[in-house]
């Protein structure tokens, strides 16, 4: 047996002397090096005692360093665990607790509290900076480059992804070898990725779109990519004559539009744009191709899932839409309550099946169960429709759930931290529209009789609690929620009295 997805990689390699990726600090890493190195990290993994199926937890800054250490971690057969560099501590903690990890690799700057709670549930820690320097790097710059790639089969896991739930705690989405290799291998005959092709690669890599979707994908195709440590709009414009294509969220293309340099000359060399992980707005769509003469390639995926839908590459890319399911995905729109099949053209709960769906969450069998229909389709928790010409739309999401600049954003998440402060009676989060980042998290606050806690106060009392993008962009107080006979709280009343605070010119 080999080791199924590197296996994959493998096979789709090209000569050891082709560029893989090209550092925004200047630096070429050859697919041979890639070889070489993944290969000492992978002795530096199991010299750490890292086994077949322990978890590698790694919350450390984008470099290229850090995909070697994913690409090492799939060669020792470890599960790789990439954490959201924004985490704060008390973030972790959960993380470490839940999945047990056998290594923490982190930041040197946050080792000291980071190994602590590590060591609390049994872990070590190594560190990988910026630089892309630091104790794994050093053990492993000690090591041989030949590695001999650990056995995998296509049911192992290969990652443990980390997403919120509508109510309590993060899951863990338990994603196999086969269920990435049948992805990427699907996106490269889909979009027609080949070994010429240059990405621009400027998405942080603790995600499915940045880690998976973009990377897994240039890998299997043999192509390169610009690897960039943070998107900046200028730099992606200066990138696009010597690139073939682009993987973003909306938020891209959206500051992208602001730069007058984006013209139809600028964006001439390029093949592809493709953007997801939130809707991109028609006005988005029309906009680019009116400046660019490019249709944005739109397609829709979830953690859970990776990529479901793509518009097509020959054919209308329909803006508002995120297209057809892709091949071997079966997706229908089924009656939320029952699961039962609607006609064409009907709202219902979109459901998926194929073998890009994930194993299950995390030591949660109940949750898995709960989510999946006795026939095997995953429920995703989003709502939409089929058009007459097949076309998937998205309408709307059954789960409470803000999308702010492509990162998942758990309302219940926020309203249990501002409702513990002593002057709150309650609260409800709300994502309103926002002209950057498509949604903009906003905390409406009801005060207990005689308190005058302040929007300074609670962001005080969230910070070092949450990552910063989860922080509300505004805090409004009101003197009660509006609640149905039901006495739950209506977000939608919330949504449409607000729907104006962050128009242009008004962003907070
Ligand atoms: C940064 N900030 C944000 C966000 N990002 N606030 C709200 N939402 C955000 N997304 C805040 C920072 O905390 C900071 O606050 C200020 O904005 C500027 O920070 P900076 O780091 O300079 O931000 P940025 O570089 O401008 O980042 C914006 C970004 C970034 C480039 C859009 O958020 C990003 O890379 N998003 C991509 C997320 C992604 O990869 N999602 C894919 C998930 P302050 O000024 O107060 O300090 S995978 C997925 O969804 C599925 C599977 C799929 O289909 O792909
Ligand atoms: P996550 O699993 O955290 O990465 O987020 C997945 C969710 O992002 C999906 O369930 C959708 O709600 C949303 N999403 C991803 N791509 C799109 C898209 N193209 N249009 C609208 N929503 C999207």
């Amino acid at each position: 047996m080999t080791n199924h997805l590197f296996g994959a990689f493998r096979a789709g390699m090209p000569a050891p002397g082709r560029l893989l990726m090209e550092t925004d600090d200047g630096r070429s890493i050859s697919y041979g090096d890639m070889l070489e190195r993944s290969g000492q990290f992978a002795h530096a993994l199991t010299q750490a005692g890292v086994r077949p199926g322990d978890r590698v937890a790694v919350q450390v800054e984008k470099t290229p360093e850090a995909l070697l250490l994913y690409l090492a971690s799939l060669r020792a057969g470890a599960v790789f665990l990439p954490l959201n560099a924004a985490y704060t501590l008390p973030e972790l903690d959960y993380f470490f607790r839940d999945a047990e990890p056998r290594l923490v690799v982190c930041d040197p700057e946050k080792a000291m509290d980071i190994q602590s709670l590590a060591a609390s549930v049994g872990a070590a820690t190594l560190t990988l900076g910026r630089d892309g320097r630091g104790t794994l790097a050093d053990r492993a710059a000690l090591q041989p480059g030949d590695f001999a790639d650990v056995a995998r089969g296509p049911d192992d896991l290969a990652a443990i992804l980390y997403t919120s739930g509508t109510t309590g705690r993060s899951k863990g989405a338990m994603l196999s070898h086969e269920n990435l290799a049948s992805n990427a291998r699907v996106l490269v005959e889909h979009w027609r990725f080949g070994a010429d092709d240059v990405l621009i690669h400027a998405l942080p890599i603790f995600h499915t779109h940045g880690l998976f979707v973009a990377t897994n994908v240039i890998l299997m195709a043999g192509a390169s990519m610009f690897f960039e440590q943070k998107f900046d709009p200028a730099r992606v414009i200066s990138l696009l004559p010597r690139a073939t294509a682009l993987m973003g969220v909306p938020t891209f293309y959206v500051r992208l539009l602001q730069q007058g340099s984006l013209t139809k000359e600028a964006a001439s060399h390029m093949r592809l744009f493709i953007s997801g992980s939130a809707p991109l707005l028609a006005e988005t769509h029309n906009a680019w191709r009116e400046r660019t003469g490019h249709a944005i390639l739109e397609r829709y995926g979830m953690t859970e899932t990776n990529m479901n839908t793509s518009n097509p590459y020959d054919g209308e890319r329909r803006a508002g839409t995120v297209g057809f399911p892709l091949p071997g995905v079966s997706l229908r729109i089924a009656d939320p309550e029952d699961g039962k099949p609607l006609a064409q053209g009907e709202i219902g709960m979109i459901e998926v099946k194929g073998p890009n769906v994930f194993a299950g969450y995390w030591r949660m069998p109940e949750k898995t169960k709960a989510e999946f229909r006795d026939d095997g389709f995953f429920i995703t928790g989003d709502l939409g429709l089929i058009d007459a010409d097949g076309y998937v739309h998205i309408v709307g999401r059954g789960k409470d759930l803000i999308i702010s600049g492509g990162y998942n954003v758990y309302p219940k998440e926020i309203e249990s931290e501002i409702d513990a402060l002593a002057g709150v009676s309650e609260s409800a989060v709300i994502g309103v529209a926002h002209p950057d980042f498509g949604e903009g998290v906003t905390a409406v606050v009801v005060r207990k009789p005689g308190s005058t806690i302040s929007a300074a106060d609670v962001a005080a009392a969230i910070a070092g609690r949450l990552a910063k993008y989860k922080h509300p962009k505004q805090v409004i107080f009101v003197d009660e929620l509006p609640r149905n006979t039901m006495g739950k709280v209506q977000k939608n009343v919330l949504r449409e009295a607000y729907k104006d605070i962050y128009a242009t010119g008004k962003a907070g």
